[in-house]
């Protein structure tokens, strides 16, 4: 699979033998399983990628908050305002596990967020959807914590040691979310003909840009095979889309509800489900900005940047002040 992903990616990579000794070397390692760790000689390439991606996956983490926390104070009753409440704040750890991993190759967690605020650093496509009725966020728990997990279990096994570990508690806490979700849907599915009809239009309206969440097709993923090289990716884009939808489809049988999709079919020969084509002109519009929610979500993540600038001041001179002291000392 990771050979077959090598030769599939749209870029180019370099042979073996135009790589230096100690580039050779490296690869050597990733090759053999052995973890690279923070201190460990490393590519730039290497670290870049895991920056960007890391840094990608920690925003996602914090703006992944806002589409959920719109919907605190109407959740339908006090148990599950806790449980939402809880999620988000999982989700704020998360993106705190993630920063502290990116910031072991180097980056400063200012630098990355003001990456996210010019617009320089991605997040998620998936949140710049709205969520327009409490279906909603059964939603994003089924599908989108359900797809994060499929995209999230094979970076446990990444080739970068502190990112891997990061992602066994993210996974574990995912699970939670995913189940959640899927309780919320199930729910609605069994209360009024109302409360189902909710639930079926929040599907029509998640499960396409849950299939993006993936990534572009194989065949237009621009980082895959350099990625699959160092072991960052174990599986493809297209491959982890596959799964979450042989997984989700009897899910969604089981809850009486159906996927928008008229070319979704069994297929007996591949053992999998064929489904149709995803309009990518959408997936790369909100890429560029133009979601429904793109302006709103990082005005918001300004927003509270700069208004916790007297907070991070505050502790700024505090650290610096204990630091003068101790050298005193
Ligand atoms: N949204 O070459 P490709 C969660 C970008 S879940 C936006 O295939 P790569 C959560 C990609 O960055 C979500 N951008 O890239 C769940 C690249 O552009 P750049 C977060 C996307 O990196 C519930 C370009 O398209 N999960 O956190 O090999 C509640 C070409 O793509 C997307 C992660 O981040 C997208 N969906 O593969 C709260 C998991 N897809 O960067 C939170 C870790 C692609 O070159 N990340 N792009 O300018 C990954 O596994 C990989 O980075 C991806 C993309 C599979 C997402």
């Amino acid at each position: 699979m990771y050979a077959q992903m090598v030769d599939t990616g749209v870029a180019s990579l370099r042979a073996v033998e135009e790589l230096s000794p100690e580039e050779q070397a490296f690869q050597e390692r990733i090759d053999a399983d052995i973890k690279i760790e923070p201190r460990d000689w490393m590519t730039e390439g290497y670290r870049k990628t895991l920056i960007r991606q890391i840094s990608q996956h920690a925003h996602s983490e914090i703006v992944g908050q806002l589409p959920e926390g719109n919907w605190v104070t109407r959740a339908p009753t006090l148990k599950r305002k806790t449980i939402l409440l809880a999620k988000i704040q999982d989700e704020a750890g998360h993106g705190l596990y993630l920063y502290s991993a990116a910031e072991t190759l180097g980056v400063s967690r200012d630098q990355m967020t003001l990456d996210l605020l010019s617009g320089k650093a991605k997040y998620s496509s998936i949140f710049n959807y709205p969520t327009l009725s409490w279906a909603d966020i059964g939603m994003i728990g089924w599908l989108v914590d359900g797809a994060a997990i499929i995209n999230q279990i094979p970076l446990c096994r990444c080739s970068y040691g502190p990112y891997a570990r990061a992602m066994v508690r993210i996974c574990k806490e995912e699970a939670f979310h995913a189940r959640q979700g899927f309780d919320v849907v199930m729910a609605l599915c069994r209360g009024t003909p109302e409360q189902k009809q909710m639930a079926q239009e929040a599907l029509n309206r998640w499960w396409w840009p849950a299939l993006m969440m993936f990534g572009p097709p194989d065949t237009e993923s621009v980082n895959s095979a350099q990625s699959a090289r160092w072991k960052i990716k174990l599986f493809s884009n297209d491959e982890l889309r596959q799964r979450m939808v042989d997984q989700t489809v009897p899910q969604a049988e089981f809850l009486g509800l159906s996927i928008p999709d008229p070319d979704l079919r069994w297929n007996e020969e591949r053992g999998q489900y064929d489904f149709g084509a995803i309009d990518w002109s959408e997936f790369y519009s909100v890429l560029k900005g133009n979601g429904p929610c793109n302006r709103d979500r990082i005005q918001t993540r300004r927003k509270a940047w700069d208004d916790g600038a007297w907070f991070r001041d505050g502790l700024n001179a505090h650290a610096e002040k204990q630091t003068a002291k101790s050298k005193a000392a």
